[in-house]
């Protein structure tokens, strides 16, 4: 039965699984989302689904075993997928801050770390788009965590908090176009240990990564990873099934990604792809062809310009994201350079001894080389011993520690905790997990150089303090560890 077929059904399915309450509130014909015949907005809604903590290539679509994101997929397919998708910082905060600005988090003063707060002189798509008279919110998690207030905000720099989609779609204003952030918090950890092997996932199908231990316990938390991104394309399809029983599916842009990688030792809070490389799709008929596959490499800086650009609004000055429009085909744009991506992160947690010191960090992703330049290497990566808190408390991390000294983890610990050189290479046609550091190598002199060289002139077109030797603004920045409110 489609769901064209099940009609209020559906419908009322979608909305109690994503709003509480939801079955019988809409049972009730509650205004907004209980009406028959929605009206049908001329400009196109806006809607991004973003994950927590959510690594490519882990995606049925990408072809990795063991996992199934059949919503996902379907948004890839009926739209663009991107294989080459890469977060400004690997870390919530500053990567949201970037996707919502439409810059790089250094661009952002204290907007570039992890519970920090996001400037109101920095404005975000979803102020721009709120002035132009878009039903703006979101729901779960938005920007964060962090600290509102601080930055001269009222709301949440991803539009004001609703409580659920239901909330979200009874407050909006008749005819008025959506722009709605739907900010799941999976799969952020904690996890239920073994919920993923419950929910069904076979760990004998999950492929361990090489920077991780061949190891049973690595393998069910990888399962209960695995499970949670499920649950995340779950609320997908419900969003999905909701926009087609609306009528509003095809004319929402419609964004689903991750804000940096998998929570696991080596992964999220770094520069190596596992920190950084995210799944990125985009669907919207009108403008992008079913089936593209855009391999370019491209930042969540640029999302932003392109909802500028395809709703032909005014972007506000200082946008450094260059609009993805011209990669579906049209305005075709020579003079944008999608060879390469940058990348980078200042404070991830308080994590350095005794100090508010971040561990500053920048690199460069092209097809064949990740170049990555430690700004202070005499700090400790992962934060430092014994806790090694810009490592999220995992099975996995434990398995790790407790282990450090044994011949099977002794190296993988070393490379995910251990001090790292202030330069480091890696030969991605030789070493596509980016495990062996090449830089200083004579043979790779030359790439070395030129890569160095292509990323400070990126950071100095961007006006980053850490090119100029001024970075130390970063650290200095307040820390709002505090409980946030609708975050
Ligand atoms: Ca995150």
């Amino acid at each position: 039965m489609s769901v064209q077929e099940t009609g209020g059904i559906s419908r009322r399915r979608a909305l109690a699984a994503l709003g509480g309450a939801g079955s019988a509130l809409a049972a009730s014909g509650v205004a907004g989302c209980g009406r028959r015949r929605p009206a049908r907005p001329e400009r196109p809604n806006i809607l991004v689904a973003i994950a927590d903590d959510w690594s490519w290539p882990h995606a049925g679509v990408a072809g990795t075993p063991g996992i199934a994101t059949p919503n996902f997929d379907r948004v890839g397919q009926e739209g663009a997928l991107f294989t080459n998708a890469f977060v400004s910082a690997a870390s919530c905060t500053p990567s949201r801050a970037a996707l919502l600005t439409g810059r790089y988090h250094w661009e952002l003063e204290q907007g570039a770390n992890l519970w920090g707060t996001l400037p109101a002189k920095f404005p975000t798509y979803t102020d721009v788009l709120a002035e132009a008279g878009y039903h703006v919110g979101h729901c779960r998690k938005g920007w964060g965590p962090g600290n509102i207030k601080a930055g001269g905000r009222e709301h949440n720099p991803a539009g004001p908090w609703n409580v659920n989609v239901r909330h979200f779609f009874a407050t909006r204003r008749r005819k008025a176009p959506f722009c709605l952030w739907f900010g799941s918090n999976d799969p952020h950890r904690r996890y239920r240990l073994g919920s993923g092997i419950a929910a069904g996932l076979d760990p004998d199908k999950v492929a361990i990564p090489s920077w991780l231990p061949r190891s049973e316990t690595v393998k069910i938390d990888l399962c209960d990873y695995y499970g949670e991104v499920q649950r995340f394309d779950r609320d997908l399809g419900r969003l999905l099934e909701l926009l087609e029983d609306m009528g509003e599916l095809d004319n929402t842009i419609l964004v689903v990604t991750s804000d940096n990688g998998m929570p696991f030792p080596r992964s999220k809070a770094t520069c190596y792809d596992s920190g950084t490389h995210v799944p990125l799709a985009i669907r919207w008929p009108k403008a992008i062809k079913a089936g593209t596959v855009i391999d370019s490499f491209v930042s969540l800086c640029d999302i932003a310009p392109t909802f500028y650009e395809l709703l032909e609004i005014d972007m506000p000055d200082g946008v450094s994201g260059n609009s993805l429009l011209p990669l579906f085909g049209r305005n075709k744009d020579e003079r944008v350079d999608r060879s390469f991506v940058v990348t980078g992160r200042e404070r991830h947690t308080c994590s350095q001894e005794k100090t508010l010191d971040g561990y500053p960090m920048r690199a460069i992703r092209t097809n064949g080389y990740l170049y990555i330049k430690n700004y202070e290497p005499q700090r400790w990566p992962a934060g430092s011993p014994p806790g090694y808190s810009d490592v999220d408390r995992s099975p996995t991390k434990r398995y790790m520690l407790e282990r450090r000294t044994t011949p099977n983890v002794k190296d993988l610990f070393r490379l995910a905790f251990g001090r790292r050189p202030a330069e480091e290479l890696y030969d991605l046609r030789t070493d596509p997990d980016q495990l062996h550091n090449v830089a200083d190598q004579p043979v790779y002199d030359n790439a070395q150089k030129r890569l160095s060289r292509k990323l400070t002139d990126m950071l100095k077109q961007t006006g980053d303090p850490r090119a100029f030797g001024e970075g130390e603004v970063f650290d200095r920045y307040a820390y709002y560890m505090i409980k946030a409110i609708h975050q």
